[in-house]
């Protein structure tokens, strides 16, 4: 069987590698490529079973043009020839009218790939579109980070291993970070203590006895609170603070408005719980924080990243081998998209964000109305907040919406136009993972089935079509990936080749971390000293969390049967005391609503959940499903989600 180098596209930190084996035409089984020293040989049950999607019989193969009402799902199959042109048509006829702000893209993160990602935003620069600002995920986060920490990295991945304090902070490696789990088995055989800091035993709560389940958007107070406990009990780095820190004693002036009795009643820990876990912190020889996002997705997102992200520095952890954070670090320098994402050809064009698609296509926050969404590589109808704005939108009669994707999803449903998509396997790409520093290019292994197109084939395609001039559409992705690795101005020339020759090339995070500010200080005063203050929040009487799941990726494998039954049926998760006060046992039905909208599922008590708090894993397809009842509300830092920020009252169904 023929067996190829590839690598994994999907929105993960791992940024897997893989290899690919066929049988000279189709895929037949995907493993992990042992020549990446993360991925050694084994991947997620996600992309073992990836084949079954590729080759479904759901699988959109030809250009589709709706016959029936919006969202009903019922369409005909057309050529490219005349998809394209009623594409050029109907916009040509746009932009006569309104102008071509009056069309808004809207991707995210179907792929990862630097060309297929971002090709799109060269394309709506040059046609002049209303401009998307990308903000779903993690942005708060990282302007936070930024805030303190510059354009700095973090640990790699294996360095937890030799931690012997590991802090699992609002992260779920059972889901997110599968190849962490072996790592920090390893430091625990070391001796490491580990320690759960969530809203609810995630399934990696496995990994540890020692579990802290704190309200929902309070880590910035616990931070704030190990932050005065190690400034008290004299357990910060002083020579470290004095060399490597600017703003501490603006910072230090006024934490005694965190002891941990004053922040009791925002974290619901007891004052000693968290002096001994500071305790723990300041003594440990390497402690590290493994940091998801969910506690960014807040209100106060971007401050509580602030507050974290001090800890490190307080106790001098980025001094100490193995210390410091994981899980911040990306890759974004080791090459430039700007190739691929044209900035210089936007132009001063109205901005929609990401988050508000709801409110932007109701005319809310726009100067110029929208009449035409494209969308790509993303679902919307799904994953976004303010679901039933969303499907509003989407069903208004004149708004002429295109959806270029693998099979039918809630957004697609809504289409006039559906153009079919390919699975990575079936292109050529450049991935830079988000979760360390590594590096790989791809060609396509298998042919695409029907006549599914890439995003830069259709954006070639469209560019013709609508008379854009530029030669840069003409190219090809393998040239684009190939300037790209030779461009990098930090891959040596051995590692430019590795890379062109398929093979994937992993950089460790230097010892000891440069700090990558103006003046290579952290900064904990800039623009004022971290503070906490409450999230967004609402009147209902339980916050509902977000979470991954174990079986699905955001709304992807949402195409696959398999990992469908594996997940189960849609739930919420509640703390046994709450449960009893209202009535309700596991397995109930149950209605949770808010002013947005409702969700009716089952109610699941097996795993601890911090009290007052729901947490539904995973988006599960169709309508009436957890994103009806977020809201579209941003971060304070990185204009980004708040989708684990709101309240929703619980009902029997
Ligand atoms: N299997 C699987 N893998 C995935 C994904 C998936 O959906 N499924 N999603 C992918 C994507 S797009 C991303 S961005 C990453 C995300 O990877 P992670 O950062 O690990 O996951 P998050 O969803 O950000 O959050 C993880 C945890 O945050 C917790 N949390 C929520 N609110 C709070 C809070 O206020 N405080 C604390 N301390 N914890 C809180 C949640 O309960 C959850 O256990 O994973 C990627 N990988
Ligand atoms: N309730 C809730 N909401 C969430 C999350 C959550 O955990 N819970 N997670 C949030 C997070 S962290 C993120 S990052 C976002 C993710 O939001 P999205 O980026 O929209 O991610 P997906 O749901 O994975 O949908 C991606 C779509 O792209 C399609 N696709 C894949 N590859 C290609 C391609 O090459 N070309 C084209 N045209 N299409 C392709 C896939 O078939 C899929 O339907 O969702 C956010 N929303
Ligand atoms: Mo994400």
């Amino acid at each position: 069987m023929p067996t190829f180098r590839s690598a994994c596209p999907y929105d993960c930190p791992e940024g897997c590698s893989l290899l690919v084996e066929t049988d000279g035409t189709q895929v037949t089984a995907i493993t992990g490529d042992p020549a990446n020293p993360l991925t050694q040989g084994w991947v997620c049950g996600k992309m073992r079973r990836l084949p079954e999607a590729i080759y479904s019989p759901n699988r959109i193969l030809t250009p589709l043009r709706r016959t029936g009402p919006k969202g009903a799902g019922v369409f005909e199959a057309i050529s490219w020839e005349t998809a394209v042109e009623e594409i050029a048509a109907r916009w040509k006829a746009l932009i006569a009218r309104y102008g071509a702000e009056t069309i808004l893209p809207y991707s995210y993160a179907g792929t990862m790939g630097a060309v297929q990602r971002n090709c799109g935003e060269g394309f709506f620069h040059a046609l002049g579109a209303s401009r998307l600002v990308r903000t779903l995920c993690s942005s708060g986060k990282s302007a936070g980070w930024e805030s303190v920490m510059g354009s700095s990295c973090d640990l790699s991945p294996w360095d937890v291993a030799h931690s012997d304090l590991i802090l699992l902070w609002s992260a779920n490696l059972s889901a997110t970070r599968a190849h962490l789990v072996p790592v920090v088995r390893q430091a625990k055989e070391r001796g490491a203590r580990v320690i759960l800091l969530d809203v609810y035993e995630n399934p990696s709560a496995s990994l540890t006895r020692e579990r802290i389940l704190l309200q929902p958007g309070s880590d910035g107070a616990l931070a704030l609170s190990m932050l005065q406990v190690l400034e008290q009990e004299g357990l910060t780095d002083q020579a470290y603070l004095s060399s490597h820190v600017s703003g501490w004693e603006e910072l230090r002036a006024g934490l005694n408005r965190w002891t941990p009795e004053a922040t009791q009643a925002i974290t619901g820990l007891e004052p000693e719980r968290v002096r001994e876990l500071a305790r723990a912190y300041g003594k440990a020889q390497a402690p590290c924080i493994v940091l998801g996002s969910g506690f960014s997705r807040y209100g106060n997102g971007g401050e509580a990243t602030r507050a974290i992200a001090a800890l490190p520095a307080a106790v001098g952890a980025w001094a100490k081998r193995d210390g410091g954070t994981y899980g911040v670090c990306s890759s974004p320098n080791l090459v430039d998209k700007s190739l691929v994402k044209l900035p210089h050809l936007a132009g001063d064009t109205q901005q929609v964000n990401i988050n508000q698609l709801g409110p932007a296509l109701a005319g809310e926050g726009v100067t110029t109305p929208i009449h035409s969404l494209y969308v790509y590589h993303s679902n919307p109808a799904a994953v976004t907040s303010d679901q039933n704005a969303i499907l509003r939108g989407l069903a208004r009669e004149e708004l002429f919406t295109v959806v270029h994707e693998r099979y039918l999803t809630d957004t697609a449903r809504y289409a006039d136009l559906i153009l079919p998509a390919p699975y990575m396997v079936e292109e050529c790409d450049l991935y830079t993972p988000y979760g360390y520093r590594q590096i790989q290019y791809v060609e396509p292994v298998a042919a695409p089935p029907g006549e599914v197109k890439s995003n830069w084939e259709v954006f070639s395609l469209l560019a013709r079509a609508m008379g854009l001039e530029q030669p840069h559409f003409s190219r090809t992705p393998q040239a684009l990936c190939r300037e790209m690795v030779e461009g990098s101005t930090v891959l040596t020339p051995a590692e430019k080749a590795k890379v062109l020759a398929g093979e994937p090339v992993v950089l460790d995070t230097p010892f000891p971390l440069p700090i990558e500010t103006a003046d290579g200080k952290i900064h904990l005063s800039d623009p004022a000293p971290i503070t906490w203050y409450p999230p967004h929040g609402g009147p209902e009487p339980f916050r509902l969390v977000c979470a991954p799941a174990i079986h699905t990726l955001n709304s992807s494998f949402n195409e696959s049967a398999t990992l469908g039954r594996l997940r189960g049926t849609m739930a919420v998760r509640m703390n046994e005391g709450d449960a009893a006060r209202l009535g309700l046992g596991q397995g109930d039905r149950v209605r949770c609503s808010n002013e947005l909208g409702e969700m009716t599922c089952t109610l699941a008590l097996d795993r601890a959940v911090a009290p007052g708090t729901v947490v539904a894993e995973g988006v599960y397809p169709g309508k009436n499903t957890v994103n009806a009842l977020t809201h579209a509300r941003l971060s304070d830092l990185g204009e980004a989600t708040t989708m684990n920020d709101n309240t929703v009252q619980i009902t029997r169904a």
